[in-house]
C-alpha cells in the first residue's frame, strides 16, 4: 500500500515562525516521523510540498497511477480552493484532511474548508501528530474495504 502525503503553501516555512500555533519542529521533520511511522504501519509513503495550487492538483491526478489513497494538509488552500476538491473528487481515492492547529478554534475564514467533504475524514489541533492520526485513520479504513 502507498500513501501520498501531501503539503500546501508555506509548509515548508515552519518551525521558523509562529511556535505557538504550529509548533516547533520543521517539515523535513515531520515527515521523516511520518515515514518512520508509516514503515511501522507497514505501508510505503511519498511526500510533496507545493506552494503552488495547479501543482498540486496535479500530483492529486498522477496519485490514481500508483497509490492507494492521500492524507492532505492543503494550509491556506483549505478555505479557498475548488480546484484542489474537484481533484480529489475526480481522482476518487480516499483522502484525509489534516490541519496542525485547530482551524476551528481559531479565525472565523479558517472555520470553512472546501476539501473536507470529499475527504472522509478531518484530523486538526494534534501538532505534528495530526499527520500520524490523519494516516492511521486512512490505512484503517483502506485495510477494513
Ligand atoms: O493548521 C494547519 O495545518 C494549517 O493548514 C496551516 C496553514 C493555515 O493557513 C491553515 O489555516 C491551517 C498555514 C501553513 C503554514 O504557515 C506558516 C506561518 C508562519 C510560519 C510558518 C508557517
Amino acid at each position: 500500500m502507498k500513501i501520498l502525503i501531501i503539503n500546501g503553501p508555506n509548509i515548508n516555512l515552519l518551525g521558523t515562525r509562529e511556535p505557538e500555533i504550529y509548533g516547533t519542529l520543521t517539515m523535513q521533520k515531520i515527515n521523516d516521523e511520518l515515514n518512520t511511522y508509516a514503515k511501522e504501519l507497514g505501508i510505503d509513503t511519498e511526500f510533496f510540498q507545493s506552494n503552488i495550487e495547479g501543482e498540486i492538483v496535479d500530483k492529486i491526478q498522477n496519485a490514481k497511477n500508483d497509490c492507494q489513497g492521500i492524507v492532505i494538509n492543503p494550509a491556506a488552500y483549505t478555505h479557498t480552493s475548488v480546484a484542489i476538491r474537484d481533484a480529489i473528487s475526480a481522482v476518487a481515492l480516499p483522502a484525509v484532511e489534516v490541519h496542525i492547529s485547530n482551524i476551528h478554534a481559531r479565525e472565523e475564514f479558517r472555520k470553512n474548508s472546501f476539501i473536507a467533504p470529499v475527504c472522509i475524514g478531518q484530523i486538526c489541533g494534534f501538532g505534528a501528530d495530526s499527520y500520524k492520526l490523519g494516516l492511521k485513520g486512512l490505512v484503517d479504513s483502506l485495510e477494513a474495504d
